[in-house]
Order: structure tokens, then C-alpha cells, then sequence
């Protein structure tokens, strides 16, 4: 059998579940899960190798209309999943209708790419209903496959990763077969704060912040890590920190216990907290956090 290799990009509204659906084909936690909308901002690069075939997935954060500089650097992140795809995953769920983001939904299959409609979290319904959204997909989508799967459940995944195959271009794999992403361990570092800070924090602080590690210095069996979580007013600061310090405690133990099992070593985590007044609407501070 000839080798197989190429990009299958995962595209579709926030929080359908693309970054677990990843996660799960690839069997490694690389981009960051949460029931908040607008958790991925990056596209991360998540590989697959086998004997025969290198599936280069990316991740994308999930379309919007932007309404700050930082969403446009994420709508572009997305831009460039459209152009350079051999294959596009659409994911959709049982909870979104097909009418949510009509305007992206055709460029996509208007796209000159072949697409999988992927419907996630049939854990949470039942096969009448399934078949109705199945139904309407095949109207939307008449040329492309349709797939349900549950990503949490693994449920189905199997069919997925056959289908991509038999889709999937002839040619000599991109990277090396033991690569598994294009980041590097202070990014996941990074995102690994920044998941605690989306399960630990409400409203709009989430979105405010952004992590940079200011200093990454393994030693013999511990590794020391110093971060800035930077927000947009000098009012979240204090958010952030809590009563005596207890909110940026539990953020810190949380992350540094995340840390240690990814990394395999022990960690110390010092975390610090600043303003960088309104970076989400600023080039330069866009540009030092790689958004541009
Ligand atoms: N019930 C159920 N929940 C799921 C399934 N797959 C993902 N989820 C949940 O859906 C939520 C969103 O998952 P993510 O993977 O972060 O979604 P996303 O599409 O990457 O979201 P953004 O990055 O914000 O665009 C999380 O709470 C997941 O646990 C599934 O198969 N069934
Ligand atoms: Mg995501």
C-alpha cells in the first residue's frame, strides 16, 4: 500500500467540541477542553502517524464575528485552515442547528476541498432526532460525508478515522512519525494555566486573560516556571487574586499539579499578575503574545 499524508483541519462554531474530537484521535491532551465558547485561540497542530499514513490534524478556534483585534487574529487563524486543507472535519452538534453561522458555513462547502460533516455529542440524544439532523445535513452537504460521533464517549471514531483515510492524498509523510505538534512545552505550559483560569473564573475574565512565561529553567528532577497572567483593566487584577489570594492559589496548585504530569517532573510555579491595558485591541501586545 502506497503511504498516506495530509492535513485534516477541524472547523466549526465554538465549543462543538473540535479540540476534544482532536484530542481523541490523536490520544494525546494537546489543546485545551472546556464548556466555555471560545476556548481554542490558536490553531495547534495535532499528528497522527501509523505504519502506513501521517494524519496532520489542526485544531482552530471556532468561528465568530469578531469584535476585538484578537477575535480577527483568531477568525484568520481559521482563514488559513480553509486554504491549506487536503480534508476539512466540519464539526457540528446535537445542540446547534445548521442555520447558526450560515455566511462561514457555505464559504466552507463552497470551498474546492473535500469535507466530512462530523455531528458531535450524540450522547445527548436519541436516534429519531439523530436522524432528522443526519437527514438535513445530507441536504445541505449532499457531496459529503456525514458522520456521528460522540468524542467524549469515543463513540464511533473508528468510522471517522477509516473515513479520513480512504480520503486522505498518496505522499511521504510531512514530519517526523515520534512528532506530535507543532508547539513547543512553554506553550503548553501557557495553556495549561490559561484552562484553569476558564474553569475557574466567570464572565468575561476568561476572555481577558493571556499568559506569558516569563522564565522556564529545568533542573535535575524539577522544573522552575515563572508566569505573568496579563488582564485588560487594573480592576481584574483583583479578581483574579481573590479574598488573601486564595482564587490565584487555586489556579496555581491546579495548574502546577497539570504541569507535572505532563511534563513527568516536578514543578514550581511562581505566578504574577499585570495590566496590560486593553491588549486584546493592540497589535503590538497581539504580536509579543503570537497572535500576529
Ligand atoms: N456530551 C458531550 N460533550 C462533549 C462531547 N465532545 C465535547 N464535549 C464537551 O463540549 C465542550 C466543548 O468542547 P471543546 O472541545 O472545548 O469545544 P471546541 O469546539 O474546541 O470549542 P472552542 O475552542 O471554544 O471553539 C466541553 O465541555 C466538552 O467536554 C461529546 O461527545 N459529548
Ligand atoms: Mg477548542
Amino acid at each position: 500500500m502506497p503511504h498516506k499524508s495530509g492535513f485534516v483541519n477541524i472547523l466549526g462554531n465554538p465549543n462543538v467540541g473540535k479540540s476534544t474530537l482532536m484530542n481523541m484521535l490523536v490520544g494525546e491532551k494537546l489543546s485545551v477542553m472546556t464548556p466555555k465558547a471560545q476556548t481554542t485561540r490558536h490553531r495547534i497542530m495535532g499528528i497522527l502517524s501509523g505504519e502506513e499514513y501521517q494524519i496532520v490534524y489542526s485544531d482552530t478556534p471556532g468561528i465568530l464575528n469578531p469584535k476585538y483585534k484578537l477575535q480577527s487574529a483568531m477568525m484568520r487563524s481559521v482563514e488559513s485552515a480553509l486554504d491549506d486543507a487536503d480534508l476539512i472535519l466540519y464539526v457540528t452538534d446535537v445542540v446547534e442547528t445548521a442555520d447558526k453561522n450560515e455566511a462561514f458555513l457555505k464559504r466552507i462547502l463552497d470551498a474546492d476541498v473535500t469535507k466530512i460533516i462530523v455531528i458531535n455529542k450524540i450522547d445527548l440524544t436519541n436516534q429519531l432526532a439523530l436522524e432528522v439532523m443526519v437527514a438535513k445535513w445530507k441536504e445541505i452537504a449532499p457531496d459529503s460525508a456525514i458522520i456521528p460521533i460522540s468524542a467524549t464517549n469515543r463513540f464511533n471514531l473508528d468510522v471517522l478515522l477509516n473515513n479520513i483515510l480512504s480520503l486522505l492524498p498518496e505522499g511521504e509523510p510531512y514530519f517526523p512519525k515520534d512528532q506530535l505538534t507543532d508547539r513547543y512545552e512553554r506553550f503548553f505550559i501557557s495553556e495549561i494555566i490559561r484552562g484553569k483560569i476558564l474553569e475557574t473564573y466567570k464572565k468575561e475574565i476568561p476572555y481577558s486573560v493571556e499568559i506569558e512565561i516569563e522564565s522556564y529553567h529545568e533542573e535535575d528532577n524539577l522544573v522552575r516556571i515563572a508566569a505573568v497572567i496579563y488582564v485588560t483593566r487594573d480592576s481584574q487584577k483583583g479578581i483574579i487574586i481573590g479574598r488573601k489570594g486564595d482564587m490565584l492559589k487555586r489556579v496555581g496548585t491546579g495548574a502546577r499539579k497539570e504541569m507535572e504530569s505532563f511534563l513527568g517532573k516536578k514543578v514550581f510555579l511562581e505566578m504574577y499578575v499585570k495590566v496590560a491595558k486593553d491588549w486584546r485591541d493592540s497589535s503590538g501586545m497581539l504580536k509579543k503574545f503570537g497572535y500576529i
